[in-house]
């Protein structure tokens, strides 16, 4: 097993074509530039040299005053980018700010000063300033946003921004080939109108991690999709040797991630000593070049230290001997620049001292400025939640249905399932739109394009089929499947969504949406409202949910909707009926939030709700509920599967009572409608929540508690719920019946509560 140790005493007899690059081992012959000799190191030209100097300088510095100020109290958290100079900067040389696209992790200080991120912008961050360009105080110092340079907000989690720097690639080859999809039509009421879209045709979209995250599935996901799509993604992989106190050769089977990826097609490989900043420009540039020519993804395994531990609450002394932290202090990039600089003669002593001390002036100023900057306002805190620019439960959103009276045939319009109509509503929006692009597992016709052509098969369109039929019609681009890996697919949504398409994608069954939870609460739905409304990323997830399957068992049964409606900055909608279901789903493609689409399995088909196509442009407002069945005696608050068992519950009731109960559903569960809850209730003075999911905890908790709180004075009896049992739902149908809601719990309830 090679370990990192032996890795740093094997490069050398490796031989001169894997031999980790170094500036001793490539140099470039001396140029002849306006008549005079000019040495040329790797490209980089003298001046550029003490610029990277300057960076590299500048960045430890900074380092080194935040942890002044962190000791001072004066700023709250510190994360280190020292060590990790020497690729930061030639990653920054080599790539072009605001041209092509960044997702660095929080080591990347030097790459984000080299792209031109000013010293007073980070001190900024530690203040947690209302002006932090990143963040205006919502984020840690080192999670970096800036969206002028195309800087992607970054979070805490580790790996979580490398699917979505495969998406944003993806994003950028999408419009190159689809360049009309960038334009805003005149009169575009929808999300397009605030999100300018941007591409070149041939930018590169850069992502780094540690050695430690290269343990995450998420990275490997992603270098399968970037491998598969031949995606020009280069990851940089900046291996300190720990991540925390754990040493690569624990984290990493064999002790070197290159030797694990070496297999991945399509990739361009580069290893080098990224404390060396002129053999790490050298691979970078490599590795660019490869990208930029579109002949795929590239990989960038750089050597570095990380000599100030993880982070100031991290001791490494604990878990490393002094010998080998002197070691890595040998590879100081700080030293080894200024080294490198004095022997080519590039600075002498009064040079280095000189630059030194315009810095030291500079970061004083930006320090004592920062220090002066305002916190924001505390009632700013829920600004960027959701979109600024557009509401989805605003009046715009409110369209009539269009129904030809007498259709051209002269027959009755025929009753559409709500299947029938969600892939109605997919297919005009993708003709309205040329940002959309659907995918998902199995959502495509058929990957295999040649069989399509030929005729030989139909097409498959989604396991329950609501795509069939539109990659026949908008081609392998715009529909198309993706690996099963649910992370990825909602990763590299949130990706593309950041460059400005609207993916409408698919997670085949709520009971597998689990890996991308991740992608889900800590990235979609916050992305938003951690960069200060820097970014956003309003994609549209389709589930398929629910039970009453007779036979759908454990897996492929589960509701779980209150796990998602507790996620601010994501809309939960939940439609019953056909006509509903076009109607919300055109909203949440049109909107600028986040959106997940709820779509209950045992719905799709059912005789119940069927209705005529409501138009191309029928839209429902979020939030708004509808009352299913009109009362005066008792509310029953409902959505989903349980709105049609509630509503035989209720007729019953009626008929054999003589009881009225007022059914509401509420189609939309984030944001949901209060008012039509509140002036139902103040009239009935009884509330019932019934929902498929199980009791407690769920999402009839809340509206009880709403409830309780809010018209505690018009209440004649407790607010009750009617829920499934605390318990998975089994396979045998006699165990399904008992464990979730059925129309006579429904019902028993509703009389008991009637005759409280
Ligand atoms: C998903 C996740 N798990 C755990 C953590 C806590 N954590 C933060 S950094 C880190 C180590 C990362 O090591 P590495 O990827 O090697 O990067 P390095 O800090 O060494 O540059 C851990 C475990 C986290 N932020 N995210
Ligand atoms: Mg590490």
């Amino acid at each position: 097993m090679e370990t990192y140790r032996g890795w740093l005493e094997s490069n050398e007899a490796r031989g001169p074509k894997n031999r980790m690059a170094t500036t001793k081992t490539d140099p470039k012959l001396p140029l002849t530039a306006n008549g005079k000799k000019a040495k040329l190191y790797e490209g980089l030209t003298r001046e550029q040299l003490i610029q990277t100097y300057r960076v590299i300088y500048t960045s430890r510095r900074i380092d080194d005053r935040e942890i002044l100020l962190k000791r001072q109290q004066k700023i709250y958290f510190q994360m280190s980018g020292a060590g990790h100079e020497g690729i930061g900067v030639a990653a920054g040389l080599a790539l072009k700010a605001g041209y092509d696209w960044f997702y660095p992790y929080y080591r990347d200080r030097a790459l984000c000063l080299a792209l031109g991120v000013q010293p007073y912008d980070m001190f900024l961050q530690g203040v947690g300033a209302a002006d932090d360009p990143s963040s205006g105080g919502r984020q840690m110092p080192s999670h970096w946003s800036y969206p002028a340079l195309n800087i992607v907000t970054q979070s805490s989690p580790t790996g979580s921004q490398i699917l979505q720097a495969v998406g944003c690639a993806e994003g950028g080859r999408y419009l190159a080939r689809h360049p009309k999809a960038a334009e805003i039509p005149a009169g575009a009421a929808d999300y397009r109108q605030f999100k300018n879209v941007s591409f070149q045709g041939d930018e590169v979209t850069y992502v780094s991690l540690g050695d430690g995250t290269s343990s995450e599935g998420e990275f490997w996901e992603a270098m399968n999709a970037a491998a598969l799509g031949k995606l020009p993604v280069i990851f940089c992989v900046e291996d300190n040797g720990y991540a925390i106190s754990v040493p690569v050769e624990v984290q990493t089977a064999g002790g070197s991630i290159s030797r694990l990826v070496s297999g991945f097609p399509n990739f361009h490989f580069e290893e080098v000593d990224g404390t060396d900043p002129v053999a790490s420009y050298a691979a970078f540039s490599r590795a660019t070049r490869y990208c930029r020519e579109g002949h795929g993804p590239a990989f960038v395994h750089a050597h570095v230290i990380r000599p100030y531990s993880h982070s100031l609450s991290d001791d490494e002394r604990l878990y490393r001997p002094d010998a080998e932290r002197e070691r890595d202090a040998q590879r100081d990039p700080v030293t080894r620049t200024q080294m490198f600089l004095l022997r080519e003669g590039i600075l002498d002593e009064k040079g280095i001292n000189q630059l030194e001390k315009e810095v030291e002036a500079e970061l004083q100023i930006a320090v004592d400025r920062a220090l002066e900057a305002l916190p924001p306002a505390p009632e700013s805190i829920l600004k960027f939640v959701y979109s600024p620019d557009i509401d989805p439960a605003s009046a715009a959103f409110e369209t009539q249905p269009v129904v030809p009276e007498v259709p051209a045939d002269g027959k009755k319009p025929a009753a559409k399932t709500m299947a029938d109509l969600i892939t109605a509503t997919l297919r005009d929006e993708m003709k309205r739109d040329e940002r959309i692009v659907i995918f998902g597992e199995d959502v495509a016709d058929c990957s295999r394009e040649e069989y399509l052509k030929r005729k030989l098969v139909k097409g498959k369109g989604g396991v329950f089929k609501l795509t069939f039929g539109l990659q026949n019609e908008f081609g392998p681009d715009r529909v198309f499947n993706a690996p099963l890996a649910e992370a990825a697919i909602v990763g590299r949504a949130t990706g593309m969504a950041t460059r400005g398409l609207k993916p409408v994608v698919e997670i085949q069954f709520f009971d597998y949406i689990w890996p991308a939870m991740m992608q889900i609460r800590d990235e979609l739905s916050v992305i938003r409202w951690r960069s200060n409304n820097g970014f956003s990323c309003p994609v549209v997830i389709r589930v398929a949910i629910g039970g009453y399957l007779t036979g759908g068992a454990i897996y492929h049964s589960q509701c779980g909707e209150s796990v998602f409606t507790h996620i601010p900055g994501l809309r939960v909608v939940f439609p019953s009926n056909s006509q509903d279901a076009a109607g919300l789903l055109r909203t949440a493609i049109r909107c600028d939030d986040p959106v997940l689409f709820l779509e209950h399995k045992r719905l799709y088909r059912e005789s119940f709700g069927r209705a005529a196509y409501p138009g191309p442009d029928y839209m429902i407002p979020f939030g708004k509920a509808k009352i299913v069945h009109p009362g005066t005696d008792l509310t029953v608050i409902t959505y989903g599967a349980v709105v049609p068992r509630a509503l035989q519950a209720a007729q019953k009731l009626e008929r054999e009572q003589g009881v009225k109960v007022e059914l509401i559903d509420l189609r939309c569960l984030n944001p949901f409608d209060w008012d039509t809850i509140a002036a139902s209730v103040s009239k009935t003075n009884r509330a019932l929540v019934a929902y498929e999911d199980t009791l407690s905890w769920g999402y009839g908790a809340e509206i009880a508690a709403r409830i309780a709180d809010q018209l505690f004075d018009k209440l004649d009896a407790p607010v009750r719920r009617v829920a499934a049992k605390d318990v998975f739902v089994a396979y045998q149908p006699i165990l399904e019946d008992a464990i979730l809601p059925q129309p006579n719990d429904l019902f028993l309830a509703m009389k008991e509560l009637s005759e409280y």
